[in-house]
C-alpha cells in the first residue's frame, strides 16, 4: 500500500482531496481522522500539516505526498517533486505600505522584512545583491509594518487583496508556486508500480480538466475547412446524418483556445454546436 501525506485542513486540502476522488478513488474522510484507507486502490491517506509533509516525504514516514512549491523549496526538498499539479497557484511576493515610495529592490537595502519564508527571500535578495534584515514570523506577516516590526514583508498573494486591507503595495515578484506531488527517493518497486497506477489516473483527469468534447453539424462540402480549425487528439470523427448533404463532427477541444475556435468554425458554416464536458481522458 502506497502512503499520500495531504494537508488535513487548508488550502491544499479540498483540491488535493477532489484530485484523489477524481481518479476513482473512494475512501471516507472524517475531520477527527488523521489518517484512512482507501477502498479501492492501495492508498493510504495521512492528515498533516502542510509544513510537515516535505519532511515525512523525505524520511519515508509517508511514500509519497502534496505540497505547495513555496513550502518544498523553502525547506531544500525540491528534490522529492515529481510534478506540478497546477492547483493552489500563488507568488511569494514582496510588498510595503502604499505611503511609500519605491523605485527599486536596492530600496530594501539594510531594511528589516518579516516573512514566514526566510531561505527563499535570502536566496533571492543574494542574487539581487540586496543586504537586508530577515525577521522570521510564522503568521500574520502583513500586520508587521503597520506595528513597526518591518519596513517591508514577503507573503503569499493569490488575489493580492489581503495586501490591500493591509495598506500594502506589491513591488517584487520573489517566487511562483503552485501544489506538486512528491516522491520519497527509494520507494519499493511495488510501490513504484502503484505510483505508476495513480499517475496514469492523475494525467487523464488533468487532460480532461483542460478539454472539452465538441460537436457540430456542417454541411459535407464545409467538413474539411472545419476539420482544419478542429484540433483533435488524432482527425475529428464525421458521420453522416440523416439529411442529405450534411454531417455531424466530434472532436476534442483545449479550454484555453475554445472561444476562438468556436467562432471560426461557426462561422465556416458549423451548426447546432453542442460542447460537453470530458470526465476522463486517456490518449
Ligand atoms: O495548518 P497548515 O500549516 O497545514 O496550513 P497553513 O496555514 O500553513 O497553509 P494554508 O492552508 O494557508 O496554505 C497552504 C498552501 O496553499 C500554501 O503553502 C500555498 O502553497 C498555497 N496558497 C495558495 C496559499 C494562498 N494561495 C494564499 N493566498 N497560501 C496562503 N495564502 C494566504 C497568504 O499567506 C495571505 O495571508 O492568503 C493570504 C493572501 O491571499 P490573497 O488572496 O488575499 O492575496
Ligand atoms: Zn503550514
Amino acid at each position: 500500500m502506497l502512503r499520500l501525506a495531504i494537508q488535513k485542513s487548508g488550502r491544499l486540502s479540498e483540491d488535493s482531496l477532489n484530485l484523489i476522488r477524481e481518479c476513482g478513488i473512494s475512501f471516507i474522510s472524517s475531520s477527527l481522522k488523521l489518517k484512512t484507507e482507501c477502498t479501492n486502490f492501495p492508498l493510504e491517506i495521512l492528515f498533516l500539516r502542510d509544513d510537515d509533509i516535505p519532511g515525512y516525504v523525505a524520511d519515508g514516514v509517508a511514500d509519497i505526498g502534496i505540497v505547495g512549491e513555496n513550502v518544498l523549496v523553502e525547506e531544500g526538498k525540491q528534490e522529492l517533486t515529481v510534478e506540478k499539479l497546477g492547483f493552489s497557484k500563488c507568488r511569494l511576493s514582496l510588498a510595503v505600505p502604499k505611503s511609500v515610495e519605491y523605485n527599486s529592490i536596492q530600496d530594501l537595502n539594510g531594511k528589516n522584512i518579516a516573512t514566514s519564508y526566510p531561505n527563499l527571500l535570502q536566496a533571492y535578495l543574494q542574487e539581487q545583491g540586496v543586504q537586508a534584515h530577515i525577521h522570521t514570523i510564522s503568521g500574520s506577516v502583513e500586520i508587521a509594518p503597520s506595528i513597526g516590526l518591518a519596513e517591508a514583508i514577503c507573503d503569499i498573494v493569490s488575489s493580492g487583496s489581503t495586501l490591500i486591507s493591509n495598506g500594502l503595495k506589491e513591488v517584487e515578484r520573489v517566487f511562483k508556486s503552485e501544489a506538486a506531488l512528491i516522491a520519497t527517493k527509494d520507494l519499493s518497486q511495488e510501490k513504484r508500480e502503484i505510483l505508476e497506477k495513480l499517475l496514469f489516473r492523475i494525467h487523464a483527469v488533468q487532460r480532461a480538466r483542460k478539454a472539452k468534447y465538441i460537436l457540430l453539424n456542417a454541411p459535407n462540402d464545409k467538413i474539411e475547412e472545419i476539420s482544419d480549425l478542429l484540433p483533435s487528439v488524432k482527425a475529428p470523427t464525421v458521420l453522416p446524418l440523416a439529411e442529405e448533404g450534411w454531417s455531424s463532427l466530434h472532436s476534442v477541444v483545449n479550454e484555453d483556445d475554445f472561444w476562438e475556435i468556436i467562432e471560426k468554425i461557426k462561422d465556416a458554416g458549423a451548426q447546432g454546436i453542442l460542447v460537453v464536458p470530458i470526465e476522463k481522458m486517456i490518449i
